[in-house]
């Protein structure tokens, strides 16, 4: 028989509630408030549905079961994995605000149902729910090295898979040069999108080539969990050898294009936030050095890599080049 040996973080299967389940109960709650009947009764609040005081409990990702992946061995680290509760409660997610402390407000952020549109120059265009993507894919986890443009750095134990497993899958044309990918757009959701001069929703991009290189990677979920959603829940990008900000969150559209797209923070300062921004510790970025970077959770600085230590996959990407602002 096979046994599974539960985490602390596991829940048991008879608590575990399937997608479909949790809809028609949410939306069987909804008209119930609506006709007034069951709050006067206090039947539901009493069968642990509802309850008039407290919010409803958070239901379990409907992925729960998909974790803890298989580790890819090919990925080392020169330093420590960031300790969990540091990554959780340090993110740059504009959605939710300005500060790193995103991540009860984040909270709101709704990831079920989710979709993820593929279009443009495409054999298959169309539309993906999340939770079969998950199951189409080949989930793995790595260990990879995160450097924020602002020179702090984690190390992450992220579950996901390679973009190129989603490009093979996409089918693209030969006049598909490059790869969009953007966040969300829910202003209700996200009060962060009610900032307006702020060029929502975030967009990001790569080349081609970059995206089908090896280390372009899809990320589903961190720390052997499902990603929480302060990190970018459900699908979020990783390009360990660029600066962070390449890394878009929550993804709801992948486009191939031909046209080289215009990312969100370029389009904020095009002189500080570059399409291409690799890390280079010998490039400055106009206001500050890129040549030592703060290694959140240990109180310690050290030197930034080229690449951030990713040469050895990427450095050949960028061969011919060379009048390009690579790195920023
Ligand atoms: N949609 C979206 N994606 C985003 C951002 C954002 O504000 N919104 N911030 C970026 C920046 S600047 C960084 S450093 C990383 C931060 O990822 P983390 O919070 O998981 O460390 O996400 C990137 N992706
Ligand atoms: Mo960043």
């Amino acid at each position: 028989m096979f046994i599974r040996h539960k985490k602390g973080w596991e829940i048991p299967e008879r608590e575990a509630t399937p997608e479909s389940l949790f809809l028609n109960r949410r939306a069987l709650v909804k008209s119930a408030v609506a006709a007034g009947a069951l709050l006067a009764s206090g039947g539901l609040a009493e069968a642990g549905f509802f309850s008039s005081d407290a919010p409803a409990p958070a239901m379990p990702d409907p992925s729960l079961g998909l974790y803890p992946a298989k580790r890819n061995e090919m990925f080392t680290l020169d330093r420590e994995i960031t300790p969990e509760a540091v990554n959780t409660h340090y993110n740059n997610f504009y959605e939710f605000g300005m500060t790193k402390n995103i991540a009860d407000a984040a909270e709101a952020l709704k990831i079920r149902p989710w979709t993820v549109k593929l279009d443009g120059l495409i054999e298959k265009p169309g539309m993906i729910a999340i939770d079969d993507l998950l199951k189409a894919m080949p989930l793995e986890e790595r260990l990879y090295r995160h450097r924020c443009v602002e020179a702090w750095s984690m190390a992450v134990p992220w579950t996901g898979f390679p973009l190129k497993a989603l490009i093979d899958y996409a089918k693209p044309q030969s006049g598909a040069k490059y790869v969009r990918m953007e966040t969300f757009l829910d202003s209700k959701m996200a009060p962060g999108q009610r900032q307006f001069w702020y060029p929502w929703p975030y967009v990001e991009g790569l080349t081609m080539a970059e995206a089908t290189n090896d280390l372009a990677f899809l990320v589903t979920g961190a720390y052997g969990k499902p990603l929480p959603k302060s990190m970018g829940a459900p699908l979020r990008l990783a390009t360990p050898w660029k600066y962070g900000f390449k890394s878009v969150k929550s993804i709801t559209k992948i486009s191939f294009v031909a046209e080289r797209p215009k990312t969100f923070w370029e389009q904020l300062g095009p002189s500080e936030y570059g399409f291409w921004a690799n890390v280079n510790p010998a490039v400055p970025h106009p206001r500050w050095s890129q040549a030592s970077e703060e290694v959140l959770g240990t109180g310690q600085r050290r030197p930034t890599m080229l690449y951030n230590g990713y040469g050895d996959y990427v450095a050949s990407l960028y061969t011919g080049l060379e009048k390009e602002p690579l790195f920023m």
